[in-house]
């Protein structure tokens, strides 16, 4: 471990609700090894309160940006997202997050990766997970970032510079296709469930049918009285993921577990999420895309108890436990979902250099 570098540059950012470390890809080792030994020691992992690192002990604030011009047609910045694990010492390049994504716009204008382009600049990002492309439009009054504004998103306090993201063609981004299984419903563990992926690989069902009201708070979804439903979950979740291409998913951050209910706040559906062995204190951008779509599958059991507006821009508020997300979702006359668009916003929090 001799060539694991002793300290990066990084600038440490929230993205949506998420929080973690923004590296230039060039400020890290390019062997993938030596670059995880060094994330994992700059978070503080494995170790469930990451005391001796920069992780919060949570996933959501255990997130890493890794940022690098682009080399392809269109395309701004490279963005890979890796989830460093808060108790084993796993980095994990599978999944997307919609929610850091957020931080990556405005973090390469400041390291100067994109020139500001006006009040307003759009940032063209590929996402490397998964190989697809979202837009970001970021403030830059006067040629600079400004995180102020007045932008609100639920589960973060105060209100900021809005960061709109865009996604196109997201089916399928692990799974090679929206319903990996070509149904609607498939019956595991003898729950009704669909396994779908328009983004991020998700495992939807009613939350009564694994004994939830679907209303839980996240502290009640984590307490050792939820163990016996989080464990039925858990067998589901094993078995969905060789079914989602996904292979052995026992060591994997994906699919996400997905719990369902009539909404309760004038909102199109309530979800509760498993991500997937903690709960989630809100639910993933791209989780909350795939879940808008899944309300729009007939037969399905998020359409069972979704509230479904009717034209082919439809804007889907999903309720979570801190409060809800919108989705707006463009839809093609054969009913698909081509487009999602989510309001976002992002803080610089330090900018300086991380010691491993
Ligand atoms: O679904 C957490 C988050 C995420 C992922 C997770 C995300 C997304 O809230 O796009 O943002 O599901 O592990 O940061």
């Amino acid at each position: 471990m001799s060539d694991v570098p002793r300290s990066a540059p990084v600038m440490w950012m929230r993205g949506g609700t998420s929080k973690g470390g923004f590296f230039l890809k060039s400020d890290l080792p390019p062997d993938t090894r030596e670059r995880d030994a060094f994330l994992l020691r700059v978070m503080g992992s494995p170790d469930q309160r990451q005391i001796d690192g920069m992780g919060g002990a949570d996933p959501l604030t255990s997130k890493v940006a890794v940022v690098s011009p682009s080399d392809r047609d269109g395309i701004d910045v490279d963005y890979l997202f890796l989830q460093v694990f808060v108790d084993r010492a796993t980095v994990s390049g599978t999944q997307n997050c919609g929610n850091m994504l957020a931080g990556v716009g405005p973090f390469a204008i400041e390291r100067g990766l994109v020139a500001p382009g006006g009040d307003q600049t759009r940032v063209a990002i590929h996402m490397e997970n998964t190989g697809q492309v979202a837009i970001a439009t970021v403030e830059t009054p006067g040629g600079k970032v400004t995180y102020a504004g007045d932008a609100r998103i639920d589960g973060v306090p105060g209100s900021h510079a809005p960061v709109p993201l865009e996604f196109r063609d997201t089916a399928g981004s692990s799974c090679g296709a929206l319903l990996p299984t070509g149904n609607a419903v498939d019956v595991i563990e003898g729950v009704a469930c669909t396994l779908i992926d328009n983004g991020m690989p998700c495992v939807i069902f009613r939350a009564e049918a694994v004994g939830a009201t679907g209303y839980e708070s996240r502290e009640e979804l984590e307490a050792d009285g939820f163990r016996p439903i989080r464990e039925t979950i858990e067998a589901i979740r094993l078995k969905a993921g060789p079914l989602m291409n996904l292979g052995d998913v026992a060591d994997k951050s994906v699919p996400k577990m997905t719990l369902v209910a009539p909404p309760r706040n004038g909102g199109a559906v309530t979800t509760r999420v498993f991500i997937p062995h903690r709960a989630h204190a809100s639910i993933g951008v791209l989780g909350a895309v795939t879940v808008a779509t899944a309300c729009l599958v007939e037969g399905s059991p998020a359409a069972d108890v979704a509230v479904v507006p009717a034209g082919t821009r439809k804007l889907l508020s999903i309720e979570h436990p801190s409060g809800e997300m919108s989705c707006v979702l463009e839809v093609n006359r054969d009913g698909e979902v081509i487009s999602s668009a989510l309001l976002r916003t992002a803080r610089k929090l330090m900018d300086g250099i991380v010691y491993a």
